[in-house]
């Protein structure tokens, strides 16, 4: 897909679901507490499809969560209900810092990819629908190695895909569990704020983001002056 970009340019990974697309941008804000339980259910699964080797694409994950959500919460969402659900999460809003960085990133000739659980086709989808679609070199989705963050794998299969190397990788993300999967894979990695909870944490595992924002703001900039930094390749 992307052959070997240049070898010394910086490669952008940015995570797409929670980072790039605002998954709470689905619901009012009086479902809110519906919304969170959905994403937290549609990751634990994802977790324990990976950890089980009993791989699903991400969208199953999605569904089957909204069924336990609906169930949880005792919503009784009829099928067309579900139907309507699942398609709103195709057509979700980019947070509002994400088009200016993006072409920040852009005109300093970064390698910029989409990297994500979503399956290709669903993140093709949802960045043209948020507008921002052709910000990007490429989608790296981890559907090809039927694996889901943070396996190992997904971070290998992205290097390769990408044509890039770790020490010229970051990862961007708002998922600590994809910061920390990143950081232990060897790469470098970004870890967004998202949260508007200014005491969410970041998992206590001892493993830190390379960089922390709380916006993407002036984020391409801020990377390549790190990678200027004397021993900094
Ligand atoms: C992703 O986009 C799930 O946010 C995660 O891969």
């Amino acid at each position: 897909m992307h052959g070997r970009q240049n070898d010394l340019a910086i490669t952008l990974a940015f995570d797409v679901y929670g980072t790039l697309i605002d998954t709470h941008g689905v619901i009012e804000t009086k479902a809110n507490e519906f919304s969170h339980v959905w994403r937290e259910k549609q990751l634990e699964y994802s977790f324990r499809r990976g950890l089980m080797q009993n791989y699903e694409n991400f969208s199953v994950c999605t569904s089957q969560a909204l069924d336990y959500a609906s169930a949880y919460f005792d919503a009784s969402l009829g099928r067309q209900d579900k139907e309507e659900l699942l398609n709103a999460y195709q057509v979700l809003p980019a947070f509002d810092d994400v088009q200016e960085a993006l072409d920040q990133a852009g005109k300093a000739g970064l390698n910029i990819f989409a990297f994500s659980n979503g399956s290709e086709e669903a993140v093709e989808i949802l960045l043209m629908n948020a507008g921002i679609r052709n910000c990007f070199h490429g989608i790296v989705s981890v559907d090809a190695v039927r694996s889901f963050k943070p396996s190992p794998s997904v971070y290998s299969y992205l290097l390769r895909k990408a044509g890039a190397y770790n020490s010229n990788t970051w990862l961007v993300s708002s998922n600590s569990f994809d910061v920390i999967g990143a950081i232990s894979s060897g790469m470098r990695a970004v870890w967004v704020r998202r949260s508007p909870d200014p005491d969410a944490l970041l998992d206590p595992w001892g493993i830190e983001p390379t960089i922390t924002v709380n916006s993407l703001s002036n984020l391409p900039e801020q990377i390549i002056l790190f990678g200027s930094r004397p021993g900094e390749s």
